[in-house]
């Protein structure tokens, strides 16, 4: 069997052909005109809310904002191979995801906009809130798929990191316990090339799927703006979790097209040509080509996509705009279960400083 590191999995190629791959083709066969139509209209979706949220951003709305900008193919690839049952324990990155999850897009920028400490119920739709401490979440990630394990649940879990993120302690422990307690965890790292303004290659001198095989978990590179090619390894790894054998690890190769965070400026650390290099790649234009050359684009479709993204964007920006400021008092709240007097000082004094002549009207929470 070929070594499958020696090149990324890859079902569509850029101008739209498929590629012939028996044995990944083969993982999506199953994925007719209504599903493919219905994985571009959800990427179409995420950029629009990436659009949206990085707008609001720069019109004060909101405090920060992490774009998906390029990654859709990832995400939404990813996202479709879960059931609802299973559980996503996510970066701060995957709006996308959120979206393919049922999350209401009123909620998607609440913990952006600094008016409370979540967006989402993760109980709705079994995903985690925005994780902050890169790779962190590889490790409730494990553990709650261990003890998913213990109950006798067939779910899978899976979790998103960074390539940045595999230089964490986190993920190493995470990738070593899943592997010998055989977690039902998929470890997806979205390797965008960027970990801020540091490139892949100082984060591992060897294909970061490859570190996989070192714990004893089957690791393979599959093309992240392929959103078919996504799906079907996706798939692959979920249901091998679903079933008992263990985790499994994908490094989605794809490109971090905008800045790392609303505060960024790549500019400053990487080349106007890698980036073009990159637009040419863009994962949108990929399904669109393959839906065109499949015969299934026409207006119709066009329309149905563009209202719908429309109608997630005036969503996104009206409940953004309306979120009402929290209490400020409520900072104290949920540090402990029950009261603690060190808290309740503070508090105290917090109140105390609001309620002084020294803060202008301007400045008043
Ligand atoms: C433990 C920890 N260290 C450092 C940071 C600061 N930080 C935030 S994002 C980031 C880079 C992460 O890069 P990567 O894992 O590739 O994810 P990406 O942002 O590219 O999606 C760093 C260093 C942090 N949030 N947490
Ligand atoms: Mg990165």
């Amino acid at each position: 069997m070929a070594d499958p590191l020696t090149y990324p999995v890859q079902l569509v190629q850029p101008d739209g052909r498929r590629v012939h791959d028996r044995e990944h083709a083969a993982l999506v066969s199953d994925v007719g005109p209504e599903r493919l139509r219905q994985l571009y209209e959800d990427m179409v979706v995420a950029r629009r809310i990436d659009v949206e949220a990085t707008a609001l951003q720069r019109q004060g709305q909101l405090g920060l904002w992490p774009p998906l900008l390029g990654q859709e193919a990832a995400q939404i690839g990813s996202a479709h191979a879960l059931h609802p049952d299973d559980y996503v324990f996510c970066s701060y990155r995957e709006a996308g995801v959120a979206y393919c999850r049922g999350v209401d897009p009123g909620e998607i920028t609440r913990l952006w906009r600094g008016v409370a400490h979540h967006c989402w119920d993760p109980a709705e739709i079994n995903m985690t809130n925005p994780a902050i401490v890169v790779g962190a979440q590889g490790l409730h990630a494990t553990g709650y798929a261990y003890a998913a394990h213990l109950d006798g649940a067939e779910i899978a879990v899976l979790t998103y990191f960074g390539d940045g993120a595999t230089s964490q302690g986190d993920v190493a422990e995470a990738l070593g316990f899943a592997a010998s307690w055989s977690a039902p965890v998929v470890f997806f790292c979205t390797n965008n090339q960027w970990a801020i303004s540091e490139p892949v290659r100082v984060q591992s001198a060897t294909p970061i799927a490859r570190r996989a095989y070192g714990y004893g978990i089957p690791g393979v590179q599959v093309d992240g703006n392929d959103v078919l090619a996504v799906l079907a390894l996706t798939r692959q790894a979920v249901a091998r979790a679903r079933t008992g054998g263990g985790p499994s690890f994908i490094e989605a190769i794809t490109y971090r097209m905008g800045p790392h965070t609303t505060a960024d400026d790549p500019s400053r650390y990487r080349s106007a040509a890698e980036t073009e290099l990159w637009q040419r790649r863009d994962p949108i234009d990929r399904i669109r080509r393959l839906l065109e050359r499949e015969g299934l684009w026409d207006s119709a479709f066009e329309k149905r996509v563009g209202a719908r993204s429309d109608e997630v964007g005036a969503r996104l920006r009206a409940a953004t705009i309306e979120m009402p400021d929290p209490d400020p008092a409520q900072l104290f709240e949920h540090v402990y279960r029950t009261a603690h007097p060190l808290i309740e000082e503070e508090r105290q004094e917090y109140a105390e400083y609001l309620a002084g002549d020294h803060i202008s009207e301007g400045v008043r929470p």
